[in-house]
């Protein structure tokens, strides 16, 4: 039996390449938890747990990550049997209730170390991929129209995106209205344009705000109210032809359910840590494919080690109607991969080989992690 020897954390700063303008707060930088584990055959897997904006959008901080897996899931995962996955995730269900993304750090490891000492790619234990390339949104969000229109204008000149989400909910409904309408207006049919609210509005503002953006042009409202209101996200699926989008709404299988059977949404954003990692985030996928839903692969801007393993689980995905926002390390100074994932054409390549494919560059770590003792600014801030 290949057993569980160590699990180690780490959390790493990297500065973001421009302020990156929530309505909950402003990035200047994205920190991820890194979760080495060893087995007793000496085969590595590794894996990460990553948040938005400190504590401003959940519940889970990248501190608490660290700790929940330090003091609540390594211990008791040592000498258990590495290649049983589901079991570890089982047991770790029973013994940590949410902390999904602690949970989807150490299962992403589990499966990468699995997937390497078997010697296929993690997409292969999910079935197998059939894509080998996602189309991937490009999120506009400088705080400036004038430069998120620059911004998204050489995206498309240089083939990198033609779907934009606008981050908006700052400001308020009517000038977030106008601002989407001059981005539609000036990049026109080459892109298609999506904002995401992260549950700024009211209901009465997303009334105004849901006829305004779809006169506007833009396609996709994600997450425009409070993630308990959903009889307000059903009012809104239903009154609007714009698309409506859960994503602080679905936090796992279970949320997914209630929002399927409320119709609280048109479209599941699904992301992996908030689904509690890849084999949730796939329970996720298959209730909105059972009610007839659109799906979306969502980020938590993990950088290029949680976007592969994400990676890994949407290339097994028959059809993704709306696309990726696979986009992570792209919105970093700078890549952590020793080979960084490849972005062209519109759309993000899956990595080959054994695991998630791909491997970290040790002097970026180095350089990275908090516990070297550079001075770290805040994470985010207002
Ligand atoms: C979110 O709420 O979806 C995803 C892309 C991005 O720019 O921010 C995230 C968060
Ligand atoms: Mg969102």
């Amino acid at each position: 039996m290949t057993k569980i020897d160590q699990i180690e954390t780490t959390i790493l700063d990297i500065p973001t390449i421009r302020g990156h303008v929530l309505s909950m707060a402003t990035m200047r930088t994205q920190t991820a938890v890194l979760v080495t584990i060893r087995f007793s055959d000496g085969s590595q897997g590794i894996g990460e747990g990553t948040t938005i904006g400190g504590l401003s959008y959940g519940a889970e901080s990248p501190e608490s990550i660290q700790s929940a897996i330090e003091t609540y899931i390594a211990p008791n995962l040592i000498g258990r049997d590495g290649d049983n996955v589901n079991g570890a995730i089982q047991l770790i269900d029973k013994l940590v209730k949410g902390n999904r993304i602690a949970k989807t750090a150490v299962e992403t490891a589990l499966w990468d170390g699995l997937g390497k000492r078997l010697g296929v790619p993690v997409s292969q234990l999910f079935g197998g991929a059939v894509h080998d390339r996602l189309p991937v949104a490009w999120t506009l969000a400088s705080g400036h129209s004038e430069t998120d229109i620059a911004e998204a204008l050489e995206m498309i000149e240089t083939g990198r995106h033609n779907i934009f989400k606008l981050k908006i909910g700052k400001r308020d409904v009517r000038a977030d209205v106008a601002h989407v309408a001059r981005i539609k207006t000036a990049v026109g049919d080459r892109a298609s344009v999506r904002v995401d609210v992260n549950t700024a509005w009211s209901l009465q503002d997303a009334r105004w705000g849901l006829r305004g953006l779809q006169e506007a042009g833009c396609e996709l409202v994600e997450q425009p109210v409070a993630a308990r209101c959903r009889a307000g996200m059903a009012e809104l699926a239903r009154g609007y032809e714009i698309a409506v989008m859960a994503d602080e709404a679905l936090n796992g299988p279970e949320d997914a359910v209630e929002v399927a059977c409320d119709r609280a949404a048109d479209v599941f954003a699904v992301k992996v840590a908030q689904s509690g990692g890849l084999k949730r985030a796939a329970e996720v996928v298959a209730i909105g494919q059972a009610a007839g839903l659109g799906l979306y692969a969502g980020t938590m801007l993990e950088t290029g080690l949680g976007t592969a393993a994400a990676l890994h689980l949407f290339a097994t995905v028959e059809t993704l109607q709306w696309g990726t926002e696979l986009f992570g390390p792209l919105l970093l100074t700078e890549d952590i991969l020793a080979t960084p994932i490849g972005y062209r054409d519109f759309c993000v390549e899956i990595p080959r080989g054994p695991g998630n494919g791909i491997a970290l560059d040790p002097d970026k770590i180095d350089f990275f992690r908090r516990d070297r003792g550079r001075t770290v600014t805040a994470v985010a801030g207002a």
